[in-house]
């Protein structure tokens, strides 16, 4: 380290759908050859099936140029064949640019196709309840998500060994979300998919599809709830964290009538609720557990409240500090961010954030008595360190790029932020939490991106990404930031561990 298909190739004889207005004798038609060849796994209507949605918003982690070299090499590790022998060059290239075309009418997901969705392998309860693995502490397993090629390994945060490693759906975003008892985890895909996995027996349990363009999810600290946002449907949809039965679909409308996307749900576990950022609206939505209902609140379903509260601006990627009574939002368009109190439902402060910030990476700690936040820009190579106190800015940390993570731990004096855009994005930089300086800036893999941090529990040692698709996981001393070993993996994300995790600790996102 320096430092500074053939499976499923079924041909459809008939077409399916309707068609598109016929193409020119010589030119591919691409939604003909969608019929014939595509249409089978990602759907009449391009919604999904046993292959990802194939719509605009979904494919928005897709180049053109890499969807052209899917269809015609197909996807290892997964059920996408290869084409390359079936359809000839401009097929290819129309088929590409196809799918990136919206659809000619906008697509749906109502209750029924959820409650159609669901599948129940092995429902709650029926598994053992002793691990089928050994390991000398069950709260400090690792997750890894490889984006790779969609697939999930657990480790073991003491060895670093693999326990195994499972087949994911298409594109998982956001962190998976554990049980409190960290048995469980729940996983969210882009496309909609909500997994349960039962960790102790290595099993998926049920599965759920929540909607066609999905956020991310959240489990509730009671370990009852799942909710899920959606960008389409615009909707919120709450889920019974045993077997993923379905609760409610929540249509996400604003005071003003218009309806909105879901930028994002957490789950706020001293308000036993769950709080929602809102993309068309300027509200902040928080969904209260049954028990909570309070004077004011609207009744959505059975003893569940939702509590709608008008925001000056539109507010989107959260931050919370511990207790969870403030957020801190980024307004629209690079406006600044805003704390927002959730007590007192009203605005307490604005923050110097133009351009981008990534709120959603923010972590905080303690600094000469004080608490402050700390988060990184994808626009600007800079870190934005604020005293909570008084929400006044301490400093501008100049990185040698944009970054999107940044991780810490109780226990450890860094903070570690990575450069994910631009020349440098194969450096990460360590950050001294006391004097707000950079002490080291790595680079583990020359030209390789390297990215997102994750502590064990104890903050001891840590996991970094090599994220490239010949890539790796590297285990580091936290102190000495000595390297003590590597795994190889496809494009590894990121990684969470059960007790950071599950105790929300302050160095990690939640
Ligand atoms: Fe993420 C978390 C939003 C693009 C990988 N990302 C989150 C969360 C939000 C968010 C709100 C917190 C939710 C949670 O953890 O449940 N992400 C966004 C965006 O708005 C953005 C910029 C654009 C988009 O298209 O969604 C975006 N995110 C990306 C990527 O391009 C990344 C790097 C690759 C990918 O897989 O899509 C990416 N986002 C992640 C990861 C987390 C995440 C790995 C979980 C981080 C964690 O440590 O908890």
């Amino acid at each position: 380290m320096r430092r500074a298909a053939t499976t499923l190739r079924i041909l459809l004889l008939v077409g399916l759908g309707g068609m598109a207005a016929p193409a020119l004798a010589d030119e591919p038609d691409p939604h003909m050859l969608y019929n014939h060849h595509c249409a089978i796994c990602h759907g009449v209507s391009r919604l999904g099936g046993i292959g990802p949605a194939l719509l605009p918003d979904n494919l928005s982690r897709l180049k053109a140029d890499e969807a052209v070299s899917v269809i015609l090499d197909g996807r290892p590790a997964t059920q996408m064949p290869a084409y390359r022998e079936l359809l000839d060059e401009d097929e290819v290239a129309s088929l590409a640019e196809w799918i990136f075309e919206p659809p000619e009418h906008e697509p749906n997901w109502e209750e029924a196709d959820i409650l159609a969705s669901h599948e129940v392998s092995h429902p709650f309860g029926s598994l053992p309840d002793a691990p089928v693995f050994e390991v000398e502490d069950l709260k400090n397993l690792f997750l890894v998500v490889e984006i790779g090629d969609h697939h999930v390994s657990l480790l073991d945060g003491d060895t670093f060994e693999r326990i195994t490693r499972f087949p994911s759906r298409y594109a998982l975003h956001g962190g998976p979300k554990y049980s409190p008892d960290g048995r469980y985890v729940y996983f969210g895909s882009r496309d909609g998919w909500v997994t349960k996995y039962d960790i102790y027996n290595l099993e998926v349990t049920a599965e759920v599809r929540a909607g066609i363009n999905m956020r991310n999810i959240a489990v509730s600290a009671d370990g009852r709830f799942v909710l899920a946002g959606n960008y389409l449907p615009h909707s919120l949809v709450l889920l019974d964290a045993r077997d993923l039965d379905l609760i409610a679909v929540i249509p996400v409308e604003g005071l003003n009538g218009e309806t909105s996307r879901v930028s994002a749900v957490y789950a706020a576990p001293p308000r036993n609720s769950f709080v929602a950022a809102l993309r068309d609206i300027p509200e902040v939505w928080e969904i209260r557990w049954p028990e909570e209902r309070a004077e004011g609140d609207e009744a959505i379903v059975g003893d569940f409240a939702l509590h709608r509260m008008e925001a000056p601006d539109y507010l989107d990627d959260f931050f919370f500090d511990q207790e969870y009574r403030y957020v801190v939002g980024a307004a629209r368009g690079g406006k600044g961010g805003q704390v927002f109190d959730l007590d007192e439902e009203r605005k307490v402060a604005d923050l110097p954030l133009e351009g981008m910030p990534h709120l959603g990476a923010g972590i905080t700690w303690e600094l000469d008595g004080r608490r402050v936040m700390a988060m990184p820009h994808i626009d600007k190579g800079q870190v934005s360190v604020f005293d909570m106190t008084d929400w006044s800015l301490i400093t501008h940390i100049e990185t040698d790029g944009p970054g999107f993570f940044m991780r810490s731990h109780e226990n450890s004096p860094y903070a570690w932020v990575d450069v994910f855009f631009g020349p440098n994005h194969d450096r990460i930089h360590v950050i001294d939490k006391q004097t707000l300086e950079i002490v080291e800036t790595l680079i583990p893999e020359p030209g390789k991106t390297a990215a997102h941090v994750e502590f064990d529990r104890r903050g001891e040692t840590l996991l970094l990404s090599i994220w490239d698709d010949d890539g790796y996981l590297l285990w580091l001393d936290a102190n000495t930031l000595e390297e003590l070993g590597r795994m190889p993996m496809k494009k590894p994300s990121g990684k969470y561990n059960v007790w950071n995790k599950t105790q929300y600790e302050e160095g990690t996102s939640h």
